[in-house]
């Protein structure tokens, strides 16, 4: 009894002395973690979580908090990071029932011994302002500092569990630090099962959002290996009796896991993709039949050089099998009837419409990305697949992709290309100058997009898909492809040249700062055939998503062209966040919309063009300059716009507030802004040729 109240008395005055820490140390909090008093890094305190968002799994927890964070912080992350998964289409619903636990447990892990942990984070404090204190620094921003350590010391004195606490032995055991054992994380096990299997593509986006990366996605393999750990309630369900299977065996859920061969199978997770559309498959290498793609269980095995299906040697049971002929052969007639029907009907429409079939293979699909290499695509975009039809799904689209593109495309060999000077390298390898000798035996100068030799099999599949959607693409001012090298390596794309460069460095070099300028007319010429190509980009259904300066090309004469260099120039990585060191997002030019939930659509480029417009008038200026990422996505979240650059006419101002319309439906379209632009381009054009 007398030790509870004490302990409650301590638990009282911990937290008493952690407000008054924590409000005087708010500022200061990441000095001191990165040690001037040699804290460690990640120490933190227990708050008793009084949250709403984690009510259901962490209500009357004590839960670690680092002390540069407050719980309602943690609580508004927490918030927007659900938010971003309520909303996100591509997550799989056996996923989504862990993602809000799984979120809740990474941000803040519960405290096994809250008061011990809150002791022993003061007594450090204590004494490491004491070795400070006697130290010849002077200390600054500590004045009420040496209140808070009275208070300990006092504390310390009237503590029964003082003594015990501060023992080496335990103090080095549950240092206050996130690492500590004092703390229960999730359980290891299940991390691995939803980071490797049941929410693996989901994992990959979390890592990288700039909202849910925040709150701490837990690394899994940094977890220690407790029994007492925080369990998400994934179950591999098995049943250890079941030693037969019914029909097709899509509901056996045994535990045999040899194949008819006598081959030990393989975890489905080597091998299944998608495989969170199949929890039977998760954690395990037992025979199941997913999706009733065999006509019983099988499973994966190792077959000399390769990995192949093989059935298991499971008996069928037997008395169902009676049931299922009776019943299965009226119903197979039916069957047969219903198929019979298909047949024809089909065999009919075919013969009506197949001229519109043909069309539509051609035809792009809405929300095209114009360039194939994006890092922000790669996990969101990633098609579900059956299994039976997987590995035939992808040859087929390829070799569609191949067939399409070598219809429409020009081939030449690396014979007919001269490379001349390098002009830029990225990710997928460097652009140069260079010559093209064409059929008719006369040259022109071109851009050589060149792929770097021994690229993966996927970017050089991502580079062949790229061609496929510029090839489709023909406006006069959207940079236009003239051919491919595709016989040999480096694979090639061949672009018009375009002789001023990216718009960004001629933005630049025609500034007032290098005693240049543009007049009123050139700007409006230099917005509107940006708006004419972006006109053209959506109503072919095709979204760009970096709609930047630095991805549009000047030719002589002032033409502009768009195009995409792809999102990893040097000299633009400032341009990009990266996300959980994966992803490359330009958040200066995206919407809300695109930064917390990854929408990426026609309106979202009307906004990167309203940046652009912006870009344009401030000759190049970096949007939001002198501040960090992190603080432009508050910024944009919080619907602090950019301000007009100096000598914008206000009707161009008041056209890029209008691409930043908090709701993108109410972003005028491409053709509206054309149409304005136009209006005031020509009206420019009148008033400037009766001057002369
Ligand atoms: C960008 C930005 C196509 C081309 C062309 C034609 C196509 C001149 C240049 C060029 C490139 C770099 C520096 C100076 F939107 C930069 C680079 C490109 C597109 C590349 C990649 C795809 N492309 N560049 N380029 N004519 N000039």
């Amino acid at each position: 009894m007398f030790t509870k109240m004490n302990n409650n008395y301590s638990a009282f005055l911990v937290s008493l002395s952690l407000m008054l820490l924590l409000k005087n140390m708010d500022v200061g909090a990441n000095n001191m973690d990165s040690g001037i008093y040699g804290f460690q890094q990640s120490s933190g305190i227990c708050h008793l979580y009084n949250g709403t968002i984690c009510r259901d799994v962490l209500s009357n927890a004590h839960v670690f908090v680092s002390p540069n964070l407050t719980m309602n912080d943690l609580e508004e992350r927490l918030k927007a990071a659900y938010g971003v998964i309520k909303e996100s289409k591509d997550m799989n619903a056996n996923c989504r029932m862990y993602a809000l636990p799984s979120l809740c447990f990474s941000s803040m892990p519960i405290c096994r011994t809250p008061e011990r942990t809150n002791l022993l984070y003061f007594s450090n404090v204590a004494t490491n302002a004491k070795q400070f204190k006697h130290s010849n620094f002077t200390i600054r921003r500590k004045r009420t500092k040496s209140k808070d350590i009275k208070n300990i010391n006092i504390f310390k004195k009237k503590s029964t569990i003082y003594e015990d606490v501060f023992s080496t032995d335990i103090s080095s055991k549950y240092p206050p630090t996130r690492e500590s054992e004092n703390l229960k994380r999730i359980c290891r096990e299940e991390c691995e099962l939803l980071e490797n299997e049941l929410c693996q593509k989901e994992y990959a986006i979390a890592k990288r959002h700039p909202v849910i990366g925040i709150v701490g996605v837990e690394d899994c393999q940094k977890l220690p290996q407790h029994k007492d750990c925080l369990s998400l309630g994934i179950t591999i369900e098995v049943d250890k009796t079941e030693n037969c299977y019914w029909e097709d065996g899509s509901s056996y859920r045994g535990v045999s896991n040899m194949s008819a061969s006598g081959k030990p199978c393989l975890r489905w997770s080597w091998l299944m993709k998608e495989i969170s559309d199949f929890p039977e498959l998760i954690g395990q290498n037992y025979c199941r039949n997913p999706g009733s793609v065999e006509g019983s269980p099988w499973c994966f095995v190792d077959s000399s050089h390769e990995r192949i299906i093989e059935l298991c040697d499971i008996p069928k049971c037997a008395d169902k099998i009676w049931i299922a002929i009776v019943g299965t052969t009226g119903a197979t007639i039916f069957v047969f009837i219903i198929i019979f029907a298909i047949i024809l009907f089909k065999r009919r429409t075919i013969m009506h419409y197949g001229m519109r079939n043909i069309h539509n293979i051609n035809t792009p699909s809405a929300d095209k990305n114009i360039y194939g290499n994006s890092q922000l695509n790669s996990a969101q975009d990633s098609g579900r697949s059956n299994l039976g039809n997987l590995s035939e799904h992808v040859a087929l689209n390829s070799k569609l992709i191949e067939r399409n593109t070598l219809l429409r495309i020009s081939h030449f060999t690396l014979q007919d290309v001269e490379f001349l000077e390098e002009l830029g390298e990225g990710a997928f390898g460097k652009v140069y100058k260079g010559q093209l000798q064409q059929p008719n035996k006369t040259t022109i100068t071109v851009a050589i997009k060149a792929l770097k030799e021994n690229a993966s099999v996927k970017t050089q599949q991502d580079f062949k898909r790229e061609i496929e959607l510029i090839s489709d693409l023909k406006h006069q001012n959207i940079v236009c492809i003239l051919g491919v090298v595709l016989n040999k390596e480096p694979y090639c794309m061949l672009f018009e040249y375009m002789a001023n460069g990216d718009l960004h460095e001629f933005l630049i070099s025609n500034s007032p700062t290098e005693g240049k300028s543009l007049t009123q007319l050139e700007f409006l010429q230099i917005a509107l055939q940006i708006s004419e190509g972006m006109q053209y980009l959506s109503a072919h259904h095709y979204v760009h998503r970096d709609l930047a300066a630095r991805n549009c090309l000047v030719n002589e004469g002032l033409i502009v062209k768009i195009s995409d260099f792809g999102l990893s120039r040097d000299i633009y990585s400032s341009d990009y966040y990266r996300v959980q060191s994966k992803s490359l997002l330009p958040v200066r030019w995206m919407p809300s919309e695109s930064i917390l939930y990854g929408k990426f659509t026609t309106e979202s480029d009307v906004w990167s063009f309203g940046v652009v417009l912006w870009e344009i008038y401030s000759y190049g200026m970096q949007p939001y300059y002198g501040y960090s990422n992190q603080e432009v996505i508050n910024l944009i979240r919080s619907r602090q716009l950019l301000s007009a650059p100096d000598n914008c006419p206000t009707a161009v101002y008041s056209l890029m507030i209008e691409c930043w319309h908090e709701q993108s439906v109410k972003r005028p379209t491409f053709t509206d802004i054309s149409n304005r632009l136009k209006t005031w381009h020509d009206g420019h054009f009148k008033s400037s040729n009766t001057e002369m």
